[in-house]
């Protein structure tokens, strides 16, 4: 039987992604290769457990979907061990947290209004409910500030630090958090989520190595399936027996957090796809494509700048910028909403030290990460600013927007979705 509403609804998502920009620093357009892993029977498997030790029968199959899953996965980040099964971000970061700490135990993390994400601490989250969490924070100039983390480290004494953003432009330096983290004997935890596909390029440092565990969802710069991944170095045992928390145990205590501890059956046609993008990750046309995302954020942050736009940072190393839009006198949400009907998604952000509440902030997020997949270039930033600054200009002149919106989508007929409108 075929499902006329969610077709329609299906092409309606596929023609706006198709005749607009995508401009979300968290998103990507996926290859065919992984959409095909996700639409197939894979879905209706359960494999409870692990390749070699499942709860049921019929596994011969996704046993090895997991193994390939697991050894790309290990070879791309160079480490010991990788679980692919996380449904995704927020589940990866539950199980750190069941793995490596207990109820009530300090642990801190990037507040998420300066950048951070909710399950590193946020007090409604279960990371600030469950665990007492401390907060650390960006200075005035939007960088994070190490020397004020290091002495907060040493006051607060955290059992385990999350590092990691979703609105940060900059570099993270891994060896000396790792420094941080060691004066409280703490587990560093890189969540690598949004620079993950910099990171397999070389756009962006590493934290494998340093970092104790690395969590990292497949879906952003990775260009994957929905999914994450943990990561981390020592000796996997039998994940049916308990293991003491120790660093040579850490593939065993994070097995055992994903199941029996958080997880029930994993979603193999998820891990399938997964495979996938990490295949197509380990490419040298992979690793253009993570140079240039960078270079197409750098060029538009420089064409911004240049439009009087006031930029977190005043620059981006990254995937994504942050603008503070106070000086335009426009709210982030104000804007968020002009652009779309210009045909532009970004999302409205809060800022460094914002004065306006969360949910109407003063600024939007906004990166390179689809668009490189689509082809565009530097040259192509320049338009790109354009249409950004006359849609921020039009503010709710309807006209204005639609007109825009037109020139964007016959732009982007010379960039099409990877494998065409159709996936
Ligand atoms: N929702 C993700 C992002 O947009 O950055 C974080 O989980």
């Amino acid at each position: 039987m075929i499902d006329e509403d969610i077709r329609a609804l299906i092409e309606l998502e596929t023609k706006r992604q198709t005749d607009g920009l995508e401009m979300i620093p968290s998103e990507n357009h996926t290859s065919p290769e992984v959409l095909n892993a996700l639409g197939s029977r894979l879905t209706d498997k359960y494999s409870e457990g692990y390749p070699g030790m499942r709860y049921y029968g019929g596994c011969e199959f996704v046993d090895k979907v997991e193994n390939l899953a697991r050894d790309r996965a290990k070879a791309l980040f160079g480490v010991d061990h990788a679980n692919v099964q996380p449904y995704s971000g927020s589940p990866a970061n539950m199980a750190v947290y069941y793995a490596l700490v207990d109820p009530g135990d300090k642990i801190m993390g990037m507040a998420l209004y300066f950048g951070g994400h909710m399950t590193h601490g946020l007090k409604v989250n279960f990371s600030g409910t469950y665990y007492n969490s401390v907060q650390y924070q960006t200075g005035k100039d939007g960088y994070l500030d190490y020397e004020e983390m290091a002495k907060q480290v040493e006051a607060e004494k955290p059992k385990l630090i999350f590092v990691g953003a979703t609105a940060y432009p900059r570099i993270f330096d891994w060896q000396k958090l790792r420094e941080i983290a060691d004066l409280s004997n703490a587990w560093l935890i890189a969540d690598t989520s949004h620079i993950t596909g910099l990171i397999v390029a070389g756009a962006h440092p590493s934290p494998a190595g340093i970092a104790d565990v690395i969590t990292t969802t497949t879906h952003k710069t990775l260009r994957g399936p929905r999914g994450a991944i943990i990561l981390c170095n020592g000796n996997p045992s039998n994940p049916l027996k308990k293991a003491e928390r120790t660093k040579d145990n850490l593939p065993t205590l994070i097995d055992r957090a994903i199941i029996p501890g958080l997880q029930g059956g994993p979603h193999n046609h998820q891990t399938a796809a997964i495979a996938v993008a990490l295949r197509e990750a380990a490419t040298p046309e992979f690793k253009e494509y993570g140079l240039q995302i960078v270079k197409n954020a750098k060029a538009l942050a420089a064409h911004l700048n240049d439009k009087g736009y006031q930029l977190v940072t005043g620059g981006t190393d990254n995937h994504l910028l942050l603008i503070d839009l106070t000086n335009k006198k426009l709210k982030g949400a104000e804007a968020e909403q002009a652009l779309s009907k210009a045909g532009i998604t970004v999302n409205k952000n809060t800022v460094p030290f914002d004065p306006r509440p969360p949910f109407d902030p003063s600024g939007i997020r906004l990166g390179t990460p689809a668009l490189t997949t689509r082809g565009l270039k530097e040259a192509e930033m320049d338009q790109v600013a354009n249409w950004i600054d006359r849609a921020i200009a039009a503010k709710s002149d309807e006209a204005k927007l639609g007109a825009i919106h037109s020139e964007v989508t016959e732009f982007t007929k010379a960039f099409p979705l990877p494998g065409g409108v159709n996936g």
